[in-house]
């Protein structure tokens, strides 16, 4: 039987394999947040002269590709990105995901819209058949976290503005703003909700990426890693 830790790694070498085989020499990649995309930044490290350099989803991954020696590049300086490889806090049968545990959703996806194929990297833990038992974060600015928590609440959620781990202060993201994450969703219609939380004033992003899915899962399980497009 294998611990959680090890399927991540299990998927983070399958995903580096995943790029070396269909990303060409000289390429920029993207890279996400979290801990398996930080097993993942460990298992490209010896080949990073495969890239001409990467574009990164958040301060935490910078600062870890950097230590790594890769050349981490601006958003704005790229137009488009072959492939993007990052994990998820839930994903449904149809390849939808929940993310944003780690706080890094909006520039996750901005990142993810960039490229041309996104590539889920995730244990099996992730999977689920209707996604919302891991509270949907959604990033807001400060100014509206009122307004926005009461709009949120009328889809039936229970709203909580995250904090930072073990104290009382407020969690700030790489963008300055702050988080709600949102417990207790059924997420029935995650395209429909995605665009319909995007329209409260004050949000900046929601976790659901479901109008820009996975392309590619490569899921850690007892059994090895699957692979499924
Ligand atoms: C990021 O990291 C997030 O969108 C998601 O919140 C998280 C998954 O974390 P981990 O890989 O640590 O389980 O991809």
């Amino acid at each position: 039987m294998y611990t959680q830790d090890q399927l991540k790694a299990m998927v983070a070498e399958a995903a580096k394999d995943e790029v070396l085989k269909n990303m060409a020499p000289g390429g920029i990649l993207g890279v996400g947040t979290g801990s398996t995309a930080n097993l993942f930044i460990d298992a490209i490290a010896p080949h990073q002269s495969h890239f001409a350099g990467v574009v990164s989803s958040s301060q935490a991954s910078t600062d870890r590709l950097q230590k790594h020696g890769f050349k981490v590049l601006d958003s704005n300086s790229v137009q488009s990105l072959p492939m993007y490889v990052d994990g998820a806090d839930e994903i449904d049968p149809h390849g939808h995901m929940l993310k944003g545990g780690g706080g890094a959703l909006t520039r996750e996806k901005i990142v993810a819209h960039l490229a041309q194929s996104f590539i889920c990297i995730c244990d099996g833990s992730k999977q689920v058949d209707v996604m919302g038992k891991f509270p949907l974060p959604v990033e807001i600015i400060p100014m509206a976290h009122a307004q926005v928590a009461r709009e949120l609440e009328k889809l039936g959620g229970v709203v909580t503005l995250r904090k930072v781990k073990g104290t009382d202060s407020v969690y700030v993201t790489d963008n300055q703003g702050w988080i709600l994450d949102v417990a207790g969703l059924s997420i029935k219609d995650p395209v429909g909700l995605e665009s319909q939380i995007n329209q409260i004033p004050g949000v900046v992003c929601n976790g659901l990426f479901a109008r820009r899915k996975a392309n590619v899962l490569l899921i850690g399980e007892a059994a090895g890693v699957r692979r499924q497009t």
